[in-house]
Parts: structure tokens; C-alpha cells; sequence
């Protein structure tokens, strides 16, 4: 049957045969054969929805996802295989939508995977960007941004036809409904809303990713995230925001009362989670509609407070949104004296200012809102929900101790295992069953973890994927790597909080030592992923440096052999995919209490990489899981670090002054040799900043990570005890699947049925 259709379809389609297309003609038929079976696939029912509203969906390239979840993937890759095609180049062909900047959108897509996976009503609603997050290209060793259009004429986006109103000030801004089926692994599916505006002109980009920022009509939907270090870029961002609420809800409720259900019992039959307080704006705005359609202001309050839930995903005080008040009056004045209303009320109820949502300089502080109006908070790691509750909103859960939860976040293993490592995935299909669908399964590896045959192969495997990853990175980006050399992989958004600058120290700490004639045993490749924010200069220095590294470890014949640092360029979902397969190293480096969770330690750990990071996030719970023998942990604790902050006791300059081997380090930075490669001005900036301010501690733990680092190289030789750590690795990952997650969240906050 498939073989007629496809076959059939690529003629139709390019009046070839399928042995004689060409990857685009055969991606182009193998979209429309998948959307047609995804058509055909019925829609997931319930009595009550979720609607998981998001700024951002990370949802990366969708062909084999979907062809694996709809239970075709091997007979596609067969039939390509015996006419000579590769499923691997075509995909190759399919644009990256990377409508996210990091681990909050990815988590929103992996989501939406298990909530379709475990047969649950709910659909994601978010803005349809034209351009994702920025493309990243090096020029002189600095980052550049450039636009990353996604959208082509024939895509996974169809149009609903739905659109709606929106006002805002001193305009009305017309939708038009763009949806993205998801389909859950052998399941039914669900969609992913994305709303746009019609009237999005493209042709106002100019420079790079600059645009005008005041043209509203013409820009709403043109950028994810546009650059919020000026006024006009965050009135953007609230324009942005309140169009996805605006619209979301107006879907929600139009939704509801097709189905004819009576909106004075909306918690009956929707949830919405609110990812992070980008869409917080949906509180007020669905109290407005309620209002709208008959029901009394009060009430209206009470079913919004029954049907929202909020989830915090960082405590870095930058990122928790407070927006001025006369900047949601200048967009969206309808619901300003909602805002202030629930205030008043608030404040009436309780006497402390620091739990006011509008504060004395008249910010509107949108978490607060959410945590007094929405009936559950949660963390995404045990420690994160800990440091919510005992310190960085401690007095909101003094007041409500029962919406306190937390979610321990996790990955889909359709994208982090199956489609990203089918070598793996073949492995341990030969030693457990049903690991597709019980992820907890995987424990059953443990049983070989001293089997040497069983082992070997695991090797194999890792071996023949660092082998494809040298292969790939050589064809897309001229990097030459040693596939027979120690994989060490820090890829995330670039942020000092993340430390990669503490991981560029370690890298010229190597450099010395081979230089001193102390060579390790095994050749070291240190890979870098990181996209910076344009206006964030001091992660930019750091990319810089990390380049420049590069640059004097590959031309210095003494130390090239045994050393490689490489930045792969533009880091994004399809990149990831490459590389955590073939990964030995997982850096989890961030300065502890700072990463709410991570994800990206649980994609590693399930391809058997084993981690090196410090006691943050959920990196807590993987030493948990995996014990001491299967993790390096180093560094101080995040009650230490919390003191730090408190008391004002870190200081750099101290580290520097007093510590002869920090300060050898530290000054390589602005060496001859250095200064020769890079920009002056920039690697005296960051020498400046890591002495002077350093406000993530990199120098506090940089000793430790020396150690650490050195004992899991070290260890790493012993490949029969390397092997063991991997397979624990793999076999305790299982708690990280994103359907025991999404099973979680609806135990305790959706219920649905
Ligand atoms: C946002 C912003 C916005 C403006 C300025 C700087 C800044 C810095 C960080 C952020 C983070 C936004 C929230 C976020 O992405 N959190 C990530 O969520 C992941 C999923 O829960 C989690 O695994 C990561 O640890 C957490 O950083």
C-alpha cells in the first residue's frame, strides 16, 4: 500500500520515478503523503482540554517525528533505501522551524508529543513567527545574526480559515489561524495553534535582523522575540503577548461554546497552563471576555482562578517579567483596570507590598498575578520548586502553600532516542521490551551492566555515532574532529549563569598543560553550541573567546594532536540531534540554583553520555538516580551560593589575587598569543569582567572543575568501566521521559478525564 501511494505521488508529483527524483521532489511528496495519513488520523477527544499556551514552541524539523508517531518510519526508510535515497539527506532538505530560544520551547514541544502520545485532549497555542530565533553565523570570530525564515509555500501549516479580532489601542488587528497537527506515537492527534497577523511585511527587515519596530501591523509576528534591550522592542513584546492571549482565549472560549458548554463552568472543561509568564496576560483578558458574554465580574474572576496554572521556569530576576504600567496602557488599555482591580483586591486581602501585583513603581509584576489567580504554581525541578517555596517566592507560599507543586521536567524519547539514534535504539531493543511506550523499562538494562559482550557493543554504538557526527560536521561545517578522541559537548544558550566561560578556562588550562609537555592519554575535543542575545555583549565576548581558543589550539602543531576546541556553528534543534548521540561528556556546569532544570543533561544521559555538572537543577536528580559512581559532581551547593548572593561575601578579585593558578589562567586571556587572534577590546572586556564582577561565580568552582574534569578523562580510558557508567546511564533515564511528566501534570493539576 505505502509503496503504491508514495511511488505513485513522487510521479504524480515530478513525473519521475522514485529512483530518479531528486531529495526535493521526494521531500515534497513524502510532506504531503504525511499530512494526508496525519488527516486521516482522528483527533483526540475528551470532556475536558488542556491548552498549553506558549510564546514559544521549539518544535525543530517535524518529517520523521511524525513518521515515527504514526508507525511508518521503517517502511519509508526501506523503500527510499531500495531506490537508492537516504531518509537522512531528505530530511536534510526540511527547513528548522526554531520558533524558541532554548529549553522553555523545547519543553513546550516535547509536551505537546507526550500529551498526544498518552491520549490526552490538549492543544498548544502560540504566535506563527516568520522568522525563528536568529540564524548565528561567525565572522572574525564573532557571532552575527541573521534572519532564519522557515515558512515555504508547501509546509506542515495549514490554514484554518479562523480568525479573530483583536484590539488594541488605536488599532484592530486581524488574525488569521494557522495549525500544526501533532500526532502522539501510535495515537490519535492534537494541534498546535499558531496565530498570525494578516499583514506581516517581511520586507521591512533590514541589516541583519534590525526592523522597524514601531509598525506594529507590519511586525507583530515577524520576529520570535525581538530584541527587548530598548523601549520600542519591549512594546513589541507586549503587543506580541497580548495578541497570542487575545487570541488563545477568544479560540478557547469560541471552542467551549460550540461544544455547548456553559462558560460559568469553563474549569470543568479546560485547563490552561501558562508556560512561563509570557502569556500571564490570558487572566485578565479572559476575565474581560467573560465579562463581555453576560457573566458578572466576580464570578468571571472565580472561573479563571479554577482554570489557570502557572509554571515557573527560571529565578534569574531579569527574566521574571514586570511590565510598567503605562506600557500595557499604551497597547492594551481594556485591561488595565482588570490588572488593577485584582491588585486592589490583593492588597486588601494581604498586607505585604512584596506580593502587591503592581508595585510602588508601578510595574505590573505578571507572575504574581499568575500565582494569586491561578490555582497551581510549579517548578520544573525538585530543587528549583524548593527554591521557589523556601526563598524566591516564599511569601507567596506562606500564603498558599497548597498551589505549590513541582514537575520535574522531561524530554520526548520519540525525538531523544528514537529519531535521533536509531543505532541506540536497536541496542536495547535487543536486551527490553516495550521501552518505546514504558520508558521506565530501561531499567531492565541494568541486568547487563557487567556483561563485557553487551558492553562492547554499547561502545560500538557510541563509536559509530561520534563517527557520523565527525562526518557531518566536516560536510556542513569544515570542522575536523577525531572521532577516536574524548567527545566533550557543552551546547545551550549562551549564558554566564551556564558557565561556558568557566569551561573555556579549563580549555586553556589544558592548552598549558600540553604545552608543559603534560599530554593526556587520550586526545580531548571540547565542542561548544551556543547562540548568544544580540544585545547581551558579555556572552558575545565569550563566544569570542571560545573562537579564539579554537583558533590557536588548531594552528599550534604541539598541541593540536591532543587538543581540539570547536564552536559549531548556529546551534539549534537539527544540530542537537547530531550531537548528544555521539556525546561522552555532558556539561552541566551552571553555577548552582540558577538552571531551574535543564533538559539537555536528560537528552545526553539517555544517548549514554555521562554528566559533569554541579549540584543544580535536575542534575540533583540524576545523581540521584545514577549514584556516585556515574556522575562527576563538583562544586558548591546552592544553599552556599544563596548565602554567597546574601551576604555579599563572593569576590572575584580575591580568587585572582590569591590563587596563582586562576590568575594564570584568567590573564592567558589577554596573552600575546590571544591578542594576536582576537580583538583586544572584547577579550580585555571579559578578562575585566571575570576579575572585576564575575556576578555567576565562575571563579568559585573553577578549581573543582579542573578536578573533576581531569578524574572523569582519566576514568574514561578504563573502557570497561566507561561502558558500565553509560549503560547506568541509559538504564536510569527513564524517569526523564516527558510522559511521566505530562502524567504528573494531570495527576495533580489538569485532571483530565
Ligand atoms: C529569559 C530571559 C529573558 C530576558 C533576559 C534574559 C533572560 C534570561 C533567561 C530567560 C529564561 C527564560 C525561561 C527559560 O527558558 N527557562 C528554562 O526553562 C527550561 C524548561 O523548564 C529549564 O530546563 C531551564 O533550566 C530554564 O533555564
Amino acid at each position: 500500500m505505502l509503496r503504491d501511494e508514495l511511488n505513485n505521488l513522487v510521479q504524480k508529483r515530478s513525473q519521475k520515478a522514485l529512483s530518479e527524483a531528486d531529495d526535493h521532489e521526494i521531500y515534497g511528496a513524502l510532506l504531503e503523503y504525511t499530512k494526508e495519513k496525519l488527516d486521516n488520523t482522528p483527533v483526540i477527544q475528551g470532556s475536558k482540554k488542556l491548552y498549553y499556551i506558549s510564546a514559544e514552541f521549539l518544535i525543530g524539523k517535524l518529517l520523521s517525528n511524525n513518521l515515527i508517531n504514526l508507525g511508518i518510519y521503517e517502511e519509508v526508510a526501506e523503500l527510499l533505501k531500495e531506490n537508492g535515497k537516504s531518509l537522512a539527506d531528505i530530511e536534510e532538505r526540511e527547513p528548522e522551524p526554531s520558533l524558541g530560544n532554548g529549553g522553555l520551547g523545547r519543553l513546550a514541544a516535547c509536551f505537546l508529543d507526550s500529551i498526544a502520545t498518552l491520549g490526552m485532549s490538549g492543544d498548544g497555542i502560540g504566535l506563527n513567527y516568520h522568522m525563528g530565533l536568529f540564524k548565528q553565523v561567525f565572522e572574525n570570530r564573532r557571532q552575527k545574526e541573521v534572519p532564519n525564515p522557515w515558512i515555504e509555500p508547501e509546509g506542515w501549516l495549514r490554514d484554518t480559515g479562523i480568525s479573530f479580532e483583536v484590539p488594541f489601542k488605536d488599532f484592530t488587528l486581524t488574525s488569521a489561524l494557522y495549525d500544526i497537527d501533532v500526532a502522539g506515537y501510535e495515537n490519535g492527534k492534537n494541534k498546535l495553534h499558531l496565530f498570525d497577523v494578516k499583514g506581516v511585511d517581511e520586507s521591512i527587515i533590514k541589516d541583519g535582523i534590525s526592523f522597524d519596530k514601531k509598525e506594529v501591523a507590519k511586525n507583530l509576528t515577524l520576529f520570535l522575540y525581538p530584541d527587548d534591550s530598548d523601549e520600542a522592542g519591549n512594546l513589541l513584546r507586549i503587543y506580541q503577548q497580548y495578541f497570542m492571549v487575545s487570541n488563545g482565549a477568544q479560540l478557547i472560549l469560541k471552542e467551549c461554546e460550540e461544544k455547548g458548554f456553559e462558560l460559568r463552568k469553563l474549569h470543568e472543561h479546560v485547563a490552561i497552563q501558562i508556560n512561563d509568564t509570557h502569556p500571564s496576560m490570558v487572566i485578565p483578558e479572559l476575565i474581560r471576555l467573560l465579562v463581555q458574554r453576560n457573566i458578572d465580574f466576580n464570578e468571571a474572576i472565580e472561573i479563571v482562578e479554577k482554570t489557570c496554572a502557572y509554571t515557573n521556569h527560571t529565578i534569574l530576576a531579569e527574566a521574571l517579567e514586570k511590565w510598567p504600567i503605562h506600557y500595557l496602557e499604551q497597547v492594551a488599555p481594556q485591561i488595565v483596570p482588570i490588572i488593577k482591580e485584582l491588585d486592589v483586591r490583593v492588597r486588601a486581602k494581604f498586607h505585604n507590598p512584596e506580593v502587591a501585583i503592581i508595585d510602588d513603581k508601578n510595574r505590573v509584576h505578571m507572575a504574581h498575578m499568575d500565582i494569586h489567580y491561578g490555582y497551581s504554581v510549579n517548578g520544573v525541578a525538585a530543587l528549583h520548586t524548593e527554591i521557589l517555596k523556601n526563598s524566591e517566592l516564599k511569601s507567596f507560599y506562606d500564603i498558599y502553600p497548597q498551589k505549590f507543586n513541582n514537575k520535574t521536567n522531561g524530554i520526548t524519547f520519540r525525538r531523544w532516542l528514537l529519531h535521533c539514534n536509531h543505532e541506540l535504539t536497536r541496542w536495547i531493543g535487543k536486551y527490553v521490551d516495550g521501552f518505546q511506550k514504558d520508558a521506565e523499562k530501561l531499567e531492565g538494562l541494568l541486568k547487563y551492566a557487567d556483561d563485557a559482550a553487551v558492553l562492547d557493543e554499547l561502545l560500538e554504538v557510541k563509536h559509530e555515532k561520534k563517527k557520523q557526527l565527525s562526518a557531518y560536521l566536516k560536510e556542513t561545517q569544515g570542522l575536523e574532529i577525531n572521532p577516536d578522541s574524548i567527545f566533550d559537548i557543552q551546547v545551550k544558550r549562551l549564558h554566564e549563569y551556564k558557565r561556558q566561560q568557566m569551561n573555556a578556562l579549563y580549555a586553556i588550562y589544558k592548552y598549558l598543560e600540553i604545552k608543559a609537555g603534560r599530554k593526556p592519554a587520550t586526545p580531548i575535543t571540547m565542542i561548544f553550541g551556543a547562540k548568544a542575545a544580540p544585545a547581551y555583549h558579555i556572552a558575545k565576548d565569550i563566544i569570542h573567546l571560545i573562537l579564539c581558543i579554537q583558533q590557536l589550539v588548531e594552528s599550534d602543531p604541539e598541541v593540536a594532536p591532543y587538543l581540539n576546541v570547536v564552536m559549531a556553528e548556529n546551534y539549534n534543534v537539527t544540530m542537537a540531534e547530531h550531537l548528544i548521540p555521539a556525546c561522552d561528556i555532558s556539561e552541566q556546569i551552571s553555577l548552582a540554583s540558577k538552571e531551574a532544570s535543564g533538559t539537555g543533561n536528560m537528552k545526553f544521559m539517555l544517548n549514554g553520555a555521562v554528566t559533569l555538572g554541579t549540584k543544580d537543577g535536575a542534575n540533583v536528580e540524576i545523581h540521584e538516580l545514577v549514584g556516585d559512581d556515574n556522575i562527576y559532581i563538583f562544586g558548591e551547593t546552592s544553599d552556599q551560593v544563596i548565602a554567597h548572593y546574601k551576604n555579599y561575601d563572593y569576590r572575584a578579585a580575591d580568587y585572582y589575587i590569591n590563587d596563582e593558578q586562576i590568575r594564570e589562567l584568567i590573564n592567558f586571556i589577554i596573552s600575546p598569543e590571544m591578542m594576536k587572534i582576537g580583538e583586544p577590546y572584547h577579550l580585555l572586556r571579559i578578562h575585566a569582567e571575570l576579575i572585576q564582577k564575575d556576578w555567576f561565580m565562575t571563579l568559585l568552582d573553577l578549581k573543582a572543575y579542573i578536578e573533576a574534569k581531569e578524574r572523569a578523562y582519566r576514568d574514561y580510558d578504563d573502557r570497561r568501566a566507561w561502558s558500565k557508567k553509560m549503560l547506568v546511564n541509559i538504564a536510569k533515564a527513564g524517569y526523564f521521559s516527558s510522559d511521566r511528566t505530562i502524567a504528573q501534570y494531570n495527576e495533580d493539576i489538569w485532571k483530565l478525564k
